[in-house]
């Protein structure tokens, strides 16, 4: 694979380098989820599927595109509505790579959901929506770590950062449209924390190595109270959508503007499935999960046809996109 521009690469057909999409294969509207095989469950609910598909092929009338760097997308219409889904693996760097290389090609503005797997801080049950309305980032001090710094008094072991905020309007919809699903009693709104680990930042004891994390969830909790959940990816989901520039950015002349201007160009949210009670210490069932992840998608794609995104001419062109009829 040959690429130019060391700056933002990109192959002779325009394909981004780690997501692997290029202009025409990815809708205005997406959700995102870690795990491919939550892709393909959802990509169930897409106009047109032949439900005869085996269980791990996506559908032959479905575009779909799995990069070297293990991100799938797939892409099609749901109730008409050109949507795409694209799973993207674990972890913030991940998170950074999908939203940077789609925004680089759809023109117009641009929704993302993020649809994941979360563990629960607060009394939400496996099983359980939750929506964050904001999230804060969690990361392990690598300094602390360092030999002889553990004993000054300044030092803490984990940082946290400043909150950032999801589209309310997203938040509103995805809250109304969770609850018509699963009930309100299943769904749960608060404030999210991302960790930089799966392990230490995320509180969990690992005696094989030293992360000073007892008292970690005490921490968060003073930090914020309203602290519902800890994953691994929608910090980065929220911050960028705040620090998006306007849409598209196809001249030069308008990028000084663009880079100062508050019309940020993504509306972002994210929802969760407890899959890890962190109090009671339950996990999610096989069954459950199965019984959750479509009925959860099903909510997302009904928010994400549901929120504007504006004049829709304004969005990217049909024609010649694997959307078009
Ligand atoms: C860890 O098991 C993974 O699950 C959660 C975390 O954020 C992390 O990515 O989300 P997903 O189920 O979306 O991957």
């Amino acid at each position: 694979m040959s690429m130019s521009n060391a700056n933002f690469p990109m192959d002779a057909e325009g394909r981004t380098y780690h997501v692997g999409i290029k202009r025409g294969e990815l809708a205005n509207r997406i959700i995102t989820v870690g795990d491919p095989a939550r892709a393909i469950v959802l990509s169930r609910s897409l106009d047109g599927v032949d439900h005869n598909t085996p269980a791990k092929a996506v559908c032959s009338n479905l575009f779909s595109h799995a990069s070297h760097r293990g991100f799938l997308t797939i892409t099609g219409r749901y109730k008409g509505t050109p949507v795409s889904i694209v799973a993207i693996g674990m972890g913030v760097s991940m998170m950074d790579f999908f939203v940077r290389e789609c925004r680089a090609v759809v023109d117009g503005p641009m929704i993302m959901i993020r649809l994941g797997s979360c563990g629960s801080l607060s009394d939400a049950k496996v099983g359980d929506i939750c929506v964050p309305s904001s999230s804060y980032m969690v990361q392990r001090n690598y300094d602390y770590f360092a030999d002889g710094t553990a004993s000054t008094a300044s030092a803490a072991p984990y940082h946290m950062s400043k909150k950032f905020d999801a589209d309310p309007e997203v938040i509103a919809t995805l809250v109304k449209n969770m609850s018509a699903q699963l009930g309100d009693n299943h769904v749960w709104k608060g404030v999210n924390a991302t960790a930089d680990s799966f392990y230490s930042s995320q509180g969990r004891q690992d005696l094989n190595f030293v992360d000073d994390n007892q008292e970690l969830f005490t921490e968060l909790v003073k930090y914020e109270p309203e602290t519902l959940t800890l994953e691994m990816e929608t910090f980065v989901l929220y911050h960028l959508a705040r620090t998006s520039t306007v849409a598209p950015l196809k001249e030069e002349s308008r990028l000084t503007a663009a880079a100062t201007s508050n019309k940020h160009s993504i509306r972002a949210g994210a929802c969760m499935m407890v899959f890890a009670q962190r109090k009671s210490n339950d996990f999610i069932s096989k069954e459950d999960v199965a019984r959750v992840e479509p009925i959860a998608g099903k909510a997302v794609f009904d928010s994400l046809v549901e929120v504007s995104l504006g004049d829709e001419s304004e969005l990217h062109a049909t024609e010649g996109s694997v959307w078009a009829l």
